[in-house]
């Protein structure tokens, strides 16, 4: 078998990646380890900006997402007992997209089924090959059968614990990486959201988000240590521990029910570079990694796209390598800086067990600061509704 662009990976980065190259009349095989019921039930992201919501649209993907999602203006900070409200829209002229992960990996796949796109699911014992030779290809085994896949170029969107980044030149790739020393543990529940808009709280017993998929569908986290256990937290420990972190007023409003998902991430920030080795390209989750703090994953996934898709659709139009030699060099430029914003909100919302009450005050005192001074909820703002691309 033969393709333009063997693409690993049916997550949102593989996804989106084959349906714009689709549009531009590039062909790709996805080749997916999981299968599809596998990947919809993973429970991720919630927040788009609006480059990822432009990406969407020019993919051909986005009018359930404007008919469903949710627009925000702002999100709320929640420290020392009171909310204060970042106004996205009257500091940076932007809004964020609610709209849940899932939903975005299922209105792609729609998409490239309906548009005759060749998603493999269940693909085993994916393998990279020749990459930096003059016959790239991939193979893969399913249903018992080895096939050989032959290609132009291999885009790695096979998240963190992928095949493609472990196939890339050990001596060449530099890694940088910093594990924070607690969890998330998030729970979904049919229930209304206790707000209309996000609200992150800094507790000194530990961080809360409170955030939402829909008007009826609440999504709430609790940060919690490493070593914690699911089966630890009965919902109503959950709800008790959510309504001591917030404020008053909004464990007050806490309205609460039975959790139809429970599970708890870890925390951390991880880059690898360079993103490209000869035609195999590292994409999403493949390359880096932020804490989900600043709501940023989702986000860098769909911009590293963005960079890939143009470089590909230039070689092929026109011929020219120039795009696809600053592929990594681009990316990497915007992928830093939403590195930073997510290590620096992690840092300012979190407790950690090794903090002094110095470093407490310097918590309260920046979250004072970010909440009463018009550029300093701006700087948070841009950050927050994304960086230009
Ligand atoms: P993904 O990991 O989504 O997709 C990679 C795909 O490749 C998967 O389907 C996997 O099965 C497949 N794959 C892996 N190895 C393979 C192989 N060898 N062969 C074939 N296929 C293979 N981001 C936010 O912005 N906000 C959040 O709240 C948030 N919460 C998260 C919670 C968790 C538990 C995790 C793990 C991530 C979270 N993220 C969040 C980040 C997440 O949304 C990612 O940024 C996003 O999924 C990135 O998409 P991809 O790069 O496509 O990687
Ligand atoms: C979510 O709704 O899952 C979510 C929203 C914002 C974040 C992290 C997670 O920063």
């Amino acid at each position: 078998m033969r393709t333009q662009v063997a693409i690993i990976g049916a997550g949102p980065s593989g996804l989106l990646l084959s349906q714009i190259l689709h549009r531009q009349g590039i062909d790709s095989v996805i080749l997916e380890q999981r299968s599809l019921e596998y990947v919809l039930g993973r429970i991720r992201a919630g927040v788009l900006e609006q480059g990822a919501v432009k990406m969407l649209d020019e993919a051909g993907v986005g009018a359930r997402m404007h008919r469903e999602g949710l627009i925000h203006d702002g999100t709320e900070l929640c420290f020392d007992g009171s909310r204060h409200r970042i106004d996205f829209k009257a500091l940076t002229g932007e809004t964020v997209m609610v709209y849940g992960q899932t939903e975005v990996t299922r209105d792609l796949v729609d998409a490239r089924l309906a548009e005759g796109g060749v998603i493999v699911y269940e693909a085993e014992d994916v393998a990279l090959h020749d990459f930096d030779g003059a016959k790239p290809h991939v193979t893969y085994r399913k249903d018992g059968v080895t096939h050989r896949l032959d290609c132009d170029f291999i885009a790695g969107c096979d998240g963190y614990h992928g095949a493609s980044r472990k196939a890339a030149p050990q001596d060449v790739l530099k890694t940088f990486e910093r594990v924070y020393p607690f969890g998330w543990l998030g729970i979904l529940s049919e229930t209304p959201p206790v707000s209309h808009e996000l609200i992150y709280a800094n507790h000194e017993r530990g961080f809360a988000l409170c955030s939402m998929r829909s008007n009826v569908l609440s999504r709430y986290y609790v940060q919690c240590p490493l070593d914690d256990k699911v089966d630890a937290w009965s919902d109503d420990r959950f709800w008790d521990e959510l309504r001591r972190r917030v404020d008053t007023e909004t464990a007050e409003a806490l309205i609460t029910g039975p959790s139809i998902e429970k599970s708890i991430a870890p925390l951390r920030s991880f880059v690898a570079e360079p993103m490209k080795f000869g035609r195999m390209f590292l994409v999403g989750d493949a390359a880096h990694i932020v804490p989900p703090t600043g709501a940023k994953g989702l986000n860098l996934a769909a911009s590293d796209v963005y960079y890939l898709a143009r470089a590909m659709i230039d070689f092929y139009d026109n011929g020219s390598e120039m795009l696809i030699e600053r592929y990594s060099e681009d990316a990497l430029r915007r992928i830093w800086k939403a590195e930073r914003f997510s290590w620096w909100m992690t840092n300012l919302l979190h407790t950690f067990p090794d903090s002094s009450a110095f470093d407490r005050k310097m918590q309260i005192a920046e979250l004072d600061y970010v909440t009463s001074s018009k550029v300093g909820a701006a700087a948070l703002a841009e950050n927050y509704v994304g960086l230009p691309y």
